[in-house]
Order: C-alpha cells, then structure tokens, then sequence
C-alpha cells in the first residue's frame, strides 16, 4: 500500500513515521511513504503558500494552486483518482471499521491543511473524505495524518507479522481486551490470575472473553451495544452484574 502525504512539513512525518514496526515494513517494501512538500509547488516568486482570507478575519489560509499542483504530481503517478483524504475536525470520526476499509486501497493521499485551513475550492475539487481522529483542534492535519497512517498500515497483509495477527485484536467484536500479565508470578503482593497458570486452555480462552466482557461493560459500555454476545454471554454478564452492584 503507498501513502502519499501533502504537507508544508515533510520531516515531522518522515521522521514520524520511519520508526519501528511501520519503518521496518517500509524497508521490507511492504508499505510506502511519500510525504510531498506543497510548498515545491509553490510556482510564484517568493514561494508563498498562503495568503489572507478574502472577507477578513484572523490568520491566513493555504492557497489552492500548490495544493492542487502538489496532488496532481502524485495523481499522475499513481493513475485512476486515488482517495484523498483531508484531515479535517470537521470529518468523519476515524474508527477501526474505517480503517479497515481504507487499508482495501492500493493508494491513498492524505492532505494536511495548516494555518487557518485551505481554500475551499481546491478542496471541493480533489477531496474524497472528510476525516476527523477526534473531537480538538490541533495545529495541523501531520499528527491526524501520521495516527491513520499508523492504524491502517498494521491491517496491511505482512506488516504484523509476529503470531498476533491484528484480526484477533481489541475491537473485534467490537469488545476491549482482556488484562495480560508477564513475569513475576507476583509483583508487589498482586498474584497472576491463576488460571493462566493453569495450562487449561479452554478455561483460558473462557477466562479472557469474560473478562473482555466486563472491562467492555464497566469502561466502554456505549461499545457493549454494538458487539454480537451469545445468549450464554448474555445471560452470564448479567448474573455478574447482579453479583457485582452495589
Ligand atoms: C482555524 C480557524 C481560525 C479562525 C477561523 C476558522 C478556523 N478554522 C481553523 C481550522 O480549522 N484550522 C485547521 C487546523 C485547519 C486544518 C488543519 N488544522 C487542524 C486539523 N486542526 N485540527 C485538525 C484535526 C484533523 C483531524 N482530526 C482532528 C483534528
């Protein structure tokens, strides 16, 4: 999968990103990360980017010749009309689903606004999808950017490649993960559960999905709505609950 990322700030996501596991990937050539700087595309004389917001008001917005200039190198490289994506609070919320769709494609531009944002006209031209990754306001769409590039990249078929595959993780089923422990046996006076020790992977396997059920319950309880649970684990959660209201 090849990102294409339209910034004024090229090295805050090169460097962001060329770390770890998405840097090993990259190497690995199974991802790839092109952060295209619009200011190279600024074709006037003192390469400006930005002016002032016709109507008055505070600060200065980013024009959209560089802009569009700056996606029109990489759209015709990659061919067809890739998604573009334009960090925005004003989008839709990321989420894991989104992720997953987006992860389907083969490229995908992310375009980062700056100052007070960009020229609507460029936007209504090469934007496919408004994205928001939460409800603030930063400085600038690199971090946004950087978060999706991130969640979507480790859905990539060989970028996780250890024995946890992503689709077994946290938000399958829409349900929160279960408590995980390591070395020691015990630590400040707190006991490992000990069915973990048990070698009983069946009760195991049981133990983890409840507790995934009850820290869904007690933490994320707008999620336990949309998550599939067996009449069984229904019953069961409400016995707990029962058992456990004070
Ligand atoms: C600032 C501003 C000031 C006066 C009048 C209107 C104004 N709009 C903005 C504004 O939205 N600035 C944005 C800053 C422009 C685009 C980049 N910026 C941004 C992206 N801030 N927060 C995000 C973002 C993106 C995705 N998810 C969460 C936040």
């Amino acid at each position: 999968m090849n990102f294409h990322i339209l910034t004024l700030f090229p090295e805050m996501v090169r460097d962001g990103l060329n770390t770890s596991i998405i840097g090993r990937a990259v190497s690995a050539g199974l991802l790839s990360i092109e952060a295209v700087n619009i200011r190279d595309y600024a074709f006037n004389k003192h390469q400006s980017v930005d002016d002032y917001p016709y109507g008055g008001g505070a600060g200065m917005l980013m024009q959209a010749e560089p802009v569009y200039l700056a996606h029109q190198a990489v759209a015709e490289k990659t061919g067809g009309r890739p998604r573009t994506v334009y960090l925005s609070p004003q989008g839709h919320v990321f989420d894991q689903k989104m992720a997953e769709e987006l992860a389907q494609e083969e490229d995908l531009i992310l375009l980062c606004g700056h100052y007070e944002g960009i020229d609507e006209r460029v936007l209504e031209e090469i934007v496919t999808d408004y994205v928001s990754i939460g409800d603030y306001v930063l400085t600038g769409g690199e971090l946004p950017a950087m978060v999706m590039v991130d969640a979507i990249s480790r859905l990539v078929p060989g970028v996780l490649h250890n024995d946890v595959s992503a689709e077994f993780e946290s938000f399958q089923d829409n349900l929160l993960e279960y408590p995980q422990y390591s070395r020691p046996e015990e630590w400040h006076g707190k006991k490992v559960p000990p069915v973990l020790l048990s070698g009983h992977h069946a009760n195991i396997e049981k133990w983890r999905r409840e507790q995934s059920i009850i820290r869904t319950y007690e933490r994320r309880p707008d999620l336990l709505e949309r998550c599939e649970l067996t009449e069984k684990e229904q019953k069961w959660l409400r016995q707990w609950i029962e058992e456990h209201e004070d």
